[in-house]
Formats: structure tokens, C-alpha cells, sequence
């Protein structure tokens, strides 16, 4: 009796002209990324997406909103949510940034659990037993992933350029033993380009769409957030600051776009003038952002207009000014007009 190989099967169907959608159903559905500041939640959304769409800093609770963003590849739609880091939070602006990330895990389909390796890595080759290999706040997180009761749960092992390859083995099987059913992909996020960590992004995305249900595209294709460029605007300012400036100023700081134009010209891109608000809560906050002579904000502002110019294709007029509001972090009408409570 002769058998018809699987191959055989498909070269049939394809024959009858059958869609080979039909056999490869399309795979679509939400996935948040969820985990401690700093574990590069941000990088891995932008590595995937191949375009920035969420600000990043080596400063920890960078991002303050739940950003969407859209990855579209043959039969697959991943619509990531990118969250605020999950910490102990003293304050309401604080607050309200761990609150956007546990709500982003109700109603999803899959969670990843964005982990930087090194530490757990870290904790093992210093002699911590594998039952000890997270730390409280890493536990944390893992117990507001099994408490949201997803059951599709995958693991961005993510910075082992940061590790010797010696150290993976130990901490995965230490993983497996803590969340038994959890797919564990070690990845580099930031040097995913780079050969020696190519890859692990590609890998991550192959178990994310395993673990998606058959549905049709969420979203048009041509898609790529559900932020407007706005606020994309906003937050490349805030990321200046975060990576210019030092110990509270970052964190008592917040952008508010002011004036968005886009000017037609003849024969040439439109003009873009766009003038934003930076708040802090203190004079002395408002005097380093300044700096000596302006340079301080000058600066803000020259490599703001660096990667804004490329997003909107068309040269930017920037303009940034400071003022003080006392305790905007507080203040819960100043919080929800600044998108971060609902
Ligand atoms: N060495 C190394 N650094 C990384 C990697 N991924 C991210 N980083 C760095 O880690 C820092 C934090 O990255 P983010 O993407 O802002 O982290 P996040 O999880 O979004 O942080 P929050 O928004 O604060 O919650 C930045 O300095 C990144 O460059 C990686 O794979 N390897
Ligand atoms: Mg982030």
C-alpha cells in the first residue's frame, strides 16, 4: 500500500487551488511583555517591530504607558504591549505606571516575561541554590503572570551577550523547575543584529506564533502602533532627558506637546513646528534642564530633532520650553491629562 507523504498532500491542494492559508491557517493575537525596569521590554518591542516606536534608557522605569506595537509576517500578526516595569511603587505617578502593566494582562493571549539573565546568571555562579535563583522582585512579577491566570507563557531570556554561554544551561533548567510550560528563548535584544545573538528574536517570535490562536489580522497591515506620532514626538524628548540628565530629574519630568503644525511647502516635504512643554516640579529641576546659557535644553532638543526629523520624514522646528508644576507626579487631573491614569 503506498502512503502519501505530507509534502505529496500539499502539492495537491495547492493543485485544486485551494489557499494556502488553508493548511497554514493565519495566526493573530495580543502577547504583553511584562517584567522588572530595565530588562529591556522596550528593546525587544523595537527589535521586533525593526523600527523605534518605544523610547529606551539604561535608567530604570523608562516607559510609562502601555504601548502597542504590530508585527506583521506571513500567516502571523503579533500585537505586543509593551508595559511600564513592574516595581514597588511609592508615589501615584508610580502607581500608576505598575497598575498600566498588571491591567495589561487581562484579556491577552500569551504573556512574555521579559527577564534580564544576567542577574539570575549572576545570583547562580555566586552560589544561589536553583530554588533561589529570583530574586523577591523577579518573583513578583512571576507571581502576577501566574495569578493573571494566561496559560500561554513564554520567557525573553534576554542580555546573555551580558553572560558567559556556560551560564544558560544552569539558568534554564533552574526556570523550567520554577515555571514548568514556560518556553524559554535566550535572546539579546540589543545586539540582535550582531551574528554571534542572531536568531533568538526570530526564535522568540516562532513560539509566539505557536502560541496564538487562529483569527484573522487585528489590525490593517500597514499598521504599526496605536500611538500617534504625537506622542511618539513626546516621548524622544523624554528620552533626552532621561539619558542627559541625573538622579530625580528624569523622573520628575514630563513632555506635553504644545503645538504639532505641519506646514505644506512648494515642491519640498512639509515643514513640521512643534513646540512642547517640559514640567518638572522644582525650580532647581528647571535649572539643570536649562543648563548654563541654555546649553542643557539646546542639547534636549538638537538630539530630539535627530530622531524626529527621520520618523515624520520632513525636517522639524523645535521648540522647548520649562515650566514648574509642584507636584505633577501627585496631581491626579495632571496625571490623566499626560495619559498616565485613565
Ligand atoms: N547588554 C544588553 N543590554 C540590553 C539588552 N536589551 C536592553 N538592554 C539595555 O537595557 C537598558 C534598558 O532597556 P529598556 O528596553 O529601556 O528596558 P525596559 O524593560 O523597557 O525598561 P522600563 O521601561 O524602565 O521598564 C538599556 O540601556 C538597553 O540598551 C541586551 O540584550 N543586552
Ligand atoms: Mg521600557
Amino acid at each position: 500500500m503506498s502512503t502519501i507523504r505530507l509534502s505529496d498532500r500539499l502539492e495537491t491542494v495547492r493543485d485544486c487551488g485551494i489557499a494556502p492559508g488553508y493548511l497554514n491557517p493565519m495566526r493573530s493575537g495580543f502577547i504583553t511583555l511584562i517584567g522588572r525596569p530595565n530588562a529591556g521590554k522596550s528593546t525587544l518591542l523595537n527589535a521586533v517591530l525593526g523600527q523605534k516606536i518605544s523610547i529606551i534608557s539604561a535608567k530604570p522605569q523608562t516607559t510609562r504607558n502601555r504601548i502597542l506595537g504590530i508585527h506583521n509576517a506571513e500567516g502571523l500578526q503579533v500585537v505586543l504591549v509593551d508595559t511600564p516595569g513592574v516595581h514597588q511603587a511609592k508615589g501615584r505617578l508610580n502607581r500608576a505606571m505598575v497598575g498600566m502593566a498588571t491591567d495589561a494582562l487581562q484579556g491577552v493571549d500569551a504573556v512574555c516575561w521579559v527577564l534580564d539573565a544576567s542577574r539570575p546568571a549572576h545570583r547562580l555562579a555566586s552560589g544561589a541554590t536553583p530554588g533561589n535563583v529570583l530574586s523577591k522582585a523577579e518573583s513578583r512579577v512571576l507571581s502576577l503572570i501566574s495569578r493573571s491566570g494566561i496559560d500561554k507563557v513564554s520567557i525573553a531570556l534576554n542580555k546573555i551577550d551580558l553572560l558567559p554561554r556556560m551560564a544558560l544551561l544552569p539558568l534554564i533548567s533552574a526556570l523550567t523547575a520554577k515555571i514548568p510550560g514556560a518556553e524559554i528563548v535566550p535572546i539579546s535584544a540589543l545586539k540582535n543584529g550582531n551574528d554571534k545573538y542572531a536568531g533568538g528574536v526570530d526564535r522568540l517570535v516562532s513560539v509566539w506564533k505557536n502560541q496564538l490562536p487562529e483569527s484573522p489580522a487585528l489590525y490593517p497591515d500597514d499598521q504599526v502602533t496605536d500611538v500617534s506620532e504625537r506622542f511618539v514626538v513626546s516621548e524622544l524628548i523624554r528620552e533626552k532627558i532621561f539619558n542627559l540628565t541625573r538622579q530625580e530629574v528624569p523622573y520628575a519630568t514630563a513632555v506635553e506637546i504644545e503645538q504639532f503644525v505641519e506646514e505644506p511647502r512648494e515642491g519640498k516635504p512639509p515643514l513640521f513646528r512643534i513646540m512642547a512643554r517640559i514640567m518638572v516640579e522644582r525650580d532647581s529641576q528647571k535649572g539643570i534642564l536649562i543648563g548654563k546659557q541654555g546649553r542643557s535644553l539646546k542639547r534636549i532638543g538638537t538630539l530630539a530633532r535627530k530622531d524626529i526629523e527621520p520618523m515624520l520624514g520632513a525636517p522639524v522646528f523645535l521648540q522647548l520650553h520649562v515650566s514648574v508644576a509642584p507636584k505633577w507626579t501627585e496631581n491626579p487631573s495632571l496625571l490623566r491629562e499626560l495619559g498616565y491614569e485613565s
